[in-house]
């Protein structure tokens, strides 16, 4: 077993990491920057130490490597253990058009697309462009999550999208690869969740929705997908274990997909644990981060696919110190905290009356989980939780998330992502 970690996070996830460390009987050192000394996890943990001013750039993301695989290469190089895949396998993922050709070719359905960089030759664009059929999507290869993106109609505007495109690439990622795919119109985001250890064991522990988004940052996620039947997720499930196997991929990760006309389409591959990681730890009785844990410290997987079975369904709310309306941020002072609580919820998060959120970091304070045996449970219990929680000082988006659960559209399930932003009237 690790003996002491560093959490190079900060926030609810940062806490969520110590709490597993202290079930694990692993030691703790938080890293944090002089704005987060007062942090519940940096209060909490065996050892603390500052690392630098408020700002991220000159903190938590201060150090000469450029990228998350930089960073994992220099800790194993220094002969610690990183919790997570390996270097070449986070730099593979980080590299879009990589990590497409490597899915495809493990079987993973894929959109549509140029299947590499595109090239300078003009006539060779548009031929591209038109076999995958107008409307067209330029991604950048080093982008990700929305970042570095371009949809075209026609012939007219492709040269001009590509190569503004490039040219944002290489300033935002120092890498000026980009393709082309079909841009989905109307999709839903889909995610695969998988687990691997260090001997080539890997399950998926099913899919999450978080179609809810706005500006390319996730509201609401839910767990299982609503309509996705068990012969469908058995399927997808099989095909993004082989490609996990493939490419020796060790930790939890996580496969995106867009969903379509009940299609599946992989974009891209997340290496780490995400902020949503709660509602498929709820519907299916397992410790994600527990099991990251584990597997660095070089156990084996302790489940096999047949012991994966998930049961009723789980929503996230992610409270952010934002205003409802304006989506402006909120940070200051917390004046009072009631977390709500009863059957079926779940609060990660890192505040409490008295903390100061500070300014320089993301907005999000709290994540709200309810799970009941049915959706329309765990609505009815994420509404009365929603209701009961108590946050004064700073505005929060509860207005926002209560008004989601009101519509009908939401309660049916399966809207798409571009359901929160049209139902604002934001587009
Ligand atoms: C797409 C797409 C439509 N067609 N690709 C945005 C984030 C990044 N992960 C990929 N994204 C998209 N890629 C094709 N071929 C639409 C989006 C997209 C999106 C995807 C997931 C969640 C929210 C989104 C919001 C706008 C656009």
């Amino acid at each position: 077993m690790l003996d002491k970690i560093i959490i190079a996070n900060r926030g609810e996830i940062a806490l969520r990491i110590l709490r597993a460390c202290r079930e694990l009987g692993i030691k703790t050192v938080a890293v944090h920057s002089t704005a987060d000394y007062n942090l519940k996890h940096v209060l909490l943990a065996d050892e603390s130490v500052c690392i630098g001013p408020p700002q991220s750039q000159k903190s938590y993301l201060n150090m000469p490597a450029i990228e998350n695989a930089d960073f994992a290469e220099r800790v194993e190089k220094s002969g610690f253990t990183f919790i997570g895949p390996k270097a070449d396998v986070i730099r593979m993922m980080g590299d879009k058009v990589s990590a497409i050709n490597v899915m495809k070719k493990a079987g993973v359905p894929c959109v549509p697309g140029s299947g590499g960089p595109l090239g300078d030759v003009p006539e060779e664009n548009f031929r591209i462009a038109r076999d995958i059929g107008y409307p067209v999507i330029i991604k950048a290869s080093g982008g990700g999550g929305g970042r570095g993106m371009r949809v075209v109609h026609t012939d007219a505007s492709l040269l001009n999208a590509i190569a503004v495109t490039k040219a944002e690439a290489l300033a935002a990622f120092n890498n000026d690869q980009v393709y082309m795919e079909k841009f989905l119109e109307r999709p839903r985001h889909i995610e695969f969740q998988v687990l691997a250890d260090n001997y080539g064991n890997v399950i998926h522990l099913g899919e999450r929705d978080c179609s809810m988004q706005r500006r390319h940052q996730k509201v609401v996620e839910e767990a299982p997908a609503p309509g996705i039947t068990a012969a469908q997720r058995e399927k997808m499930g099989e095909r993004v274990v082989e490609a996990c196997k493939a490419v020796g991929y060790r930790s939890a990760g996580t496969l995106e997909f867009l969903y379509q006309d009940n299609e599946f389409y992989f974009i891209e591959m997340n290496t780490r644990i995400q902020v949503e990681h709660p509602v498929t730890e709820i519907i299916t009785g397992i410790d994600l981060v527990k099991a990251q844990l584990l597997i660095a410290s070089g156990e084996k997987l302790q489940y096999t696919q047949k012991d994966i079975k998930l049961s009723g369904h789980a929503i996230e709310c992610r409270i952010n110190a934002e205003d409802a309306k304006t989506f402006m941020p909120s940070p200051g002072p917390v004046k009072l905290w009631h977390a709500p609580g009863g059957p079926g919820i779940r609060v990660d998060s890192h505040i409490y009356s008295g903390y100061n959120v500070p300014p320089h970091y993301d907005s999000l304070v709290a994540k709200v989980i309810a799970y009941g045996d049915t959706r329309e449970t765990a609505i009815a219990r994420m509404r009365n939780a929603l209701a009961e929680m108590v946050v004064e000082g700073i505005k929060t988006n509860t207005a926002l998330h209560q008004e989601i659960f009101t519509h009908q559209a939401f309660r049916t399930g399966g809207q798409d992502i571009h359901y929160l932003e049209r139902r604002l009237g934001l587009k």
